[in-house]
């Protein structure tokens, strides 16, 4: 496949003041096409050029592929990350089959504290998650371009910590960004149809 850098669903002033305009601006516009450039180069006359993308991403972990990992994995995670996020996102009135598994788990508020505290530990470029194993819900972290899919698990949210994706609006705080983005940012229909 050839990957395609998509549009944002909504306007680059629209998550503001969570996510400036100029942040999405620099995220979409920049890195996110970088990676869609350098991951096309890689993937151009390769193996995986007929795989699907979930496949891709699986089978360059299992074959070390690092370069296809970081580009293609964060292809991956950008096509998410934009749908993760809407105006007027978080709160804690979640759909139907997150509120099951968020129940399962320990609860909404131990939900929100275990995910922040991934993405506060993720030491240096990452992302935090959460992903459903074997029917259950957990909270991850991954370095630089990696994903649950890569470790066998479902992503049904993520949210980016590279500073790239914080710096511009919260500096270096980046505990601030993490509750700001899950109180107020979280699309959790699109969690929803993941997690279907
Ligand atoms: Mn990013």
């Amino acid at each position: 496949m050839t990957l395609k850098l998509p549009d944002l669903p909504y306007a680059y002033d629209a998550l503001a003041p969570f996510m400036s305009a100029e942040t999405l601006e620099y995220h979409h516009d920049k890195h996110h096409l970088a990676y869609v450039e350098n991951g096309n180069k890689l993937l151009a006359g390769s193996k995986y050029e007929g795989q699907s993308l979930e496949d891709i991403v699986k089978n360059a972990y299992a074959d070390k592929a690092v370069g296809l990992i970081n580009n293609v994995g964060q292809h991956y995670n950008h096509l998410h990350f934009w749908q993760w996020m809407k105006k007027g996102g978080g709160g804690k009135k979640l759909p139907g089959k997150i509120q099951t598994l968020v129940d399962a788990y320990g609860g909404f508020d131990k939900v929100r504290t275990d995910f922040i505290e991934a993405g506060k530990g993720q030491f240096g470029s990452g992302w935090a998650w959460l992903a459903i194993k074997d029917g259950k819900l957990e909270v991850v972290k991954t370095p630089n371009g990696e994903n649950p899919l890569m470790y066998g698990s479902k992503p049904i949210l993520g949210v980016d910590v590279w500073e790239h994706s914080y710096y511009i609006d919260y500096r270096n705080a980046r505990p601030k960004y993490l509750e700001a983005w899950f109180d107020n940012l979280v699309n959790w229909e699109h969690v929803e149809a993941l997690a279907g």
